[in-house]
């Protein structure tokens, strides 16, 4: 009798190895055009992926790595040589795809155009190149942040105003956090999965699927140096966390870091406005909404603190917002005390 063969177990692999293509793929359940030009669109993303973490992970060994370039960029902060690096990262990896007609970043006061591309690129990027930057020269984690969208019109004008819509209107979203390991987090609308990058093989393989944010954590994450810069709602609800056992304080300086610690573990992230910039820091095209469509892929809440945060129409490509973002019981809390400060407010009507 033929005996049937079975593999040694020297040779079996660590786990099921499902790659990123492999999975976008599977999720769309479809190999048809749209499916396939996702699949191509995270690939590549995939690679500029690789390409920024082998760079980040030679910083300090190699010249120009370090350091600000002495610019600054359309939101007046200052320009580091690896924001740079990043940002062409992207705009190179996107030229040969095909797929993509315009790049939007944080790093461009406009638009980027790849001619070559537009009478068939349907697609837009919408990217922060290096999220957290002023981590990078003291070697602590940073990230890169994405969304997709269709194209929506032909933008002969070359004024973007197709992309000023709802986040809801993403196709797909993520970031990869460049820590101890590479780990890249999407969703196209299907769940979140993450993938982590086994250096060795050059690929991101798939390490947790379908993530679920719990629906209470312990990690309230703000920098609360800015508090007495903040609406007294804000200050309620720190003074609250500061008064009940349970809560941790943790912030980095790097959204993706700390949006990717309440994502696996619960609790919130805020980014509030101050009473001199109402809107906050953070960008919406490419840092608020592609998180916030994650978060909600996660059975988690983002939120400006009175709006859905995927529900913001922007005015402009840099448009800013405040964020609330996390375990849904937790930006729950942080809005009661808005609600609460907005009611004391509100002008008493006549009986
Ligand atoms: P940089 O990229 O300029 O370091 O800004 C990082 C960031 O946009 C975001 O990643 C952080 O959560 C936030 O700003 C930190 O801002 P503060 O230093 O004001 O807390």
């Amino acid at each position: 009798m033929v005996e049937s063969y079975q593999p040694s177990s020297e040779h079996t692999l660590d786990r099921d190895c499902t790659t990123l293509s492999r999975h976008v793929l599977q999720q769309l359940q479809s190999f048809g055009p749209e499916a396939q030009d996702l699949s191509a669109l995270m690939n590549r993303i995939a690679l500029a992926g690789k390409l920024i973490s082998r760079h980040l992970s030679r910083s300090g060994l190699v010249a120009d790595t370090l350091g600000f370039t002495g610019k600054t960029n359309v939101q007046g902060e200052d320009v580091k040589k690896m924001d740079v690096f990043a940002n062409d990262v992207f705009i190179s990896v996107f030229k040969q795809s095909g797929l993509v007609c315009r790049l939007a970043s944080e790093e461009m006061d406009e638009p980027y155009y790849i001619p070559e591309n537009c009478p068939i690129g349907r697609y837009t990027l919408l990217y922060d190149p290096i999220d957290g930057s002023s981590n990078v020269d003291i070697n602590l984690n940073v990230g890169s942040i994405f969304a997709i969208r269709r194209q929506t019109d032909d933008d002969l004008d070359q004024t973007a105003a197709d992309l000023l819509t709802h986040g809801r209107d993403q196709l797909a979203a993520g970031y990869i956090l460049y820590g101890p390991t590479t780990v890249l987090v999407y969703s196209i609308g299907n769940g979140v999965h993450s993938f982590t990058l086994d250096p060795s093989l050059g690929e991101f393989i798939l390490t947790a699927e379908n993530i679920q944010v719990p629906q209470h954590g312990p990690t309230y994450s703000v920098n609360e140096g800015n508090f007495w810069q903040w609406e007294e709602s804000i200050r309620d609800f720190t003074r609250y966390v500061h008064r009940h056992q349970g809560y941790s304080s943790r912030y980095s300086g790097a959204l993706v870091g700390d949006f990717h610690r309440i994502l696996m573990q619960g609790g919130v992230f805020l980014y509030p406005g101050t009473k001199k910039n109402p809107a906050g820091k953070l960008r919406l095209l490419y840092e608020t909404a592609p998180l916030a469509f994650l978060i909600e892929q996660a059975g988690g809440r983002a939120s400006t603190g009175t709006e859905r945060l995927l529900d913001v129409v922007p005015a402009e490509l840099h448009q800013r917002t405040p964020l609330v973002i996390g375990s849904t019981e937790d930006v729950a809390l942080v809005e009661s005390f808005v609600q609460e400060r907005l009611r004391e407010q509100a002008p008493i009507s006549a009986p």
